[in-house]
């Protein structure tokens, strides 16, 4: 006499006691099952019951592991850096080869200064200055004012009160040799004045020191 664990499910469909002469599909019948996977609650359920909480077993957690490793692959991609020193040590921006860089100051300006326009992307540019990556962008001491970071310590006065030239916010080291170091005058400088005005019958600083002092 066969065991029930050799009974295959056409065997038992046959011989099932309540539908010794079924025409139905044995796969619907209430069957004992042999299928490990299966065991704990196939035992009180159709096969194709068992099928489906076998499938939402396997699925969802594989639905959420995709979900995750996505979610990490995104993460661990390195976003781009773009920061690169321009000319005369100014803060610049890298264009996508890797090997044009240009002013602070040239991005969103309007002019494609890197080869493929880059430079003035619209997701660069659609609302300045928080859609610029953060080394771009220079916070006057007025928190409603803001210049590109190249001109920090340029020897302008681009924020309009000088934060950008004096004081601990813009941290600039002392005039180059190029500079005159007093008090200005004209509100286009702050603590410097260009060496070439020096002279010129103009007083730029307070002290008539640029015309009396210094030599060009
Ligand atoms: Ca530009
Ligand atoms: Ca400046």
């Amino acid at each position: 006499m066969q065991s029930p664990q050799n009974i295959t499910p056409v065997a038992l469909c046959r011989s099932h006691p309540k539908h010794p002469d079924t025409t139905q599909p044995c796969q619907t019948l209430p069957q004992p099952l042999t299928s490990r996977s299966c065991l704990p609650s196939a035992r009180r359920q159709p096969r194709r019951a068992c099928w489906g909480c076998t499938q939402r077993h396997v699925c969802i957690p594989a639905v959420v592991l995709l979900v995750l490793a996505g979610a990490v692959v995104f993460l661990a991609l390195p976003s781009v850096n773009r920061f690169c020193a321009a000319s005369n040590n100014q803060t610049g921006f890298l264009c996508d080869d890797k090997v044009t860089c240009i002013l602070a100051s040239q991005v969103c300006d309007r002019v494609s200064n890197c080869r493929n326009g880059e430079d003035e992307q619209e997701k660069l540019c659609s609302d300045l200055p928080h859609s610029l990556p953060g080394f771009l962008v220079f916070r006057c001491s007025n928190p409603a004012y803001w210049v590109y970071a190249d001109q920090r310590c340029n020897g302008m006065n681009d924020c309009g009160d000088c934060s950008d030239e004096l004081g601990s916010l813009a941290a600039c080291p002392p005039c180059g040799s190029e500079w005159w170091n007093c008090s200005p005058v004209l509100y286009e400088y702050c603590s410097c004045i260009p060496r070439r005005l020096c002279r010129d019958s103009i007083q730029h600083c307070l002290s008539w020191s640029d015309e009396y002092i210094c030599r060009p």
